[in-house]
């Protein structure tokens, strides 16, 4: 008799710790964690190596496993979409991981996503999918400077404070965020700047805010169209047009870009110096390429500032495009996008202005 009704106390107990477990779960967001690799994801031989490792290793189910704290934060499950340093990524790696969100986006039992990212090229995919995923839950794109075996490894807080702001209900329409450092920044304006500290990531309009312990602290909000304002849609996108980058320096030879205009690709993006200036030499080869119909983006080498256009150049009479304030990577990227729309360069102005 006192055996058995212990017992039923017992599994009273567990009854009502398994109910409370699930009212807790049904009560916290649920977030998808995509893992793409890089340092983040990376392991080097000792805790000394900060600097030397290899990137692209640890799994994502690992990373998730390594951070209980997650689990006070949301639902998280995880998914290896590649595996790979950012620097080697493709248009169709891309193409793949943006449909990706897209489709998690749209379901009702997703309310934020987040990417683990190589550090090298993750303004690109932020950029991209910032232009391209047209939804209004939170997108945040994080990555780490230094590999998960470091002492004072970056990444733990940084994929913690991504998974925050993906759960937050005040992170949605703000565009695809990047969380690194305690810094909330706009997918769209975030550069890394440094390439071997953990403050590597800069916008020269600013972060848009901190998380700071679970909670956002917004200073301001992005301008330019993102998402659900966007006129592109990933869903629509199955390939993208080639585009590529020549660098302006001084003693620049024509070689680079009548190699690149020859290779069939739709738009040139020039990374001038100073305000997007072109070497006089260079001048008449750009007027060449946009002669044989491929479109000519004056961009900036400097980091910050814009390119004015009929500045240094004059944009109107040869029919070339400027960057506006965005760097050589990031024009290529809107460069690639606005193509997959329309090829008539008064459009693709109005696009770099807006985007
Ligand atoms: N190679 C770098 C990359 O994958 C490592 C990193 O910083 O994430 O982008």
């Amino acid at each position: 008799m006192y055996i058995a009704s212990r017992f039923r106390n017992l599994a009273g107990a567990a009854a009502l710790l398994a109910a409370s477990a699930i009212a807790q779960a049904q009560a916290l967001p649920n977030v998808m964690i995509l893992a793409t690799g890089g340092t983040i994801a990376g392991a080097g031989a000792s805790a000394a190596n900060s600097a030397t490792y290899s990137a692209a290793k640890v799994p994502v189910d690992k990373l998730i496993a390594g951070l209980p704290e997650l689990s006070k934060l949301a639902n998280v499950r995880g998914e290896q979409v590649f595996q790979v340093a950012s620097e080697s990524l493709t248009n169709d790696n891309l193409l793949t991981l943006a449909k990706r969100v897209s489709a998690l986006a749209k379901q009702s039992d997703v309310d934020g996503i987040v990417i683990t990212h190589g550090t090298d090229t993750l303004e690109e995919t932020a950029y991209f999918l910032n232009l391209t995923v047209r939804t209004d839950k939170p997108i945040v794109v994080v990555g780490s400077m230094r590999p998960s075996t470091a002492l004072s490894a970056d990444g733990p807080l940084n994929l913690l404070n991504a998974v925050s702001v993906a759960a937050s209900k005040d992170a949605r329409g703000k565009g695809v965020l990047v969380t690194m450092n305690d810094e909330i920044q706009s997918g769209r304006d975030v550069s890394k700047a440094v390439n071997i500290k953990t403050e590597a990531f800069k916008s020269q309009w600013g972060a848009l805010g901190m998380v700071v312990e679970g909670r956002n602290y917004w200073f301001r909000a992005p301008v330019k169209r993102h998402t659900m304002q966007s006129e592109f849609d990933i869903d629509r996108i199955d390939t993208l047009p080639p585009v590529e980058i020549a660098m302006g320096y001084e003693g620049v030879a024509p070689t680079a870009i009548t190699a690149l205009a020859g290779s069939g690709i739709k738009a040139l993006v020039h990374g001038g110096t100073g305000n997007g200036s072109v070497a006089d030499r260079i001048v008449p080869v750009l007027q060449k390429v946009r002669g044989d119909g491929v479109i000519v983006v004056r961009s900036s080498r400097v980091p910050d500032g814009f390119v004015i256009r009929n500045a240094e150049q004059p944009d109107d009479k040869y029919d070339w495009v400027v960057a506006h304030d965005l760097k050589p990577q990031k024009a290529r990227i809107l460069a690639m996008v606005a193509l997959t729309k329309t090829s008539d360069t008064k459009e693709l102005q109005r696009i770099f202005w807006e985007y």
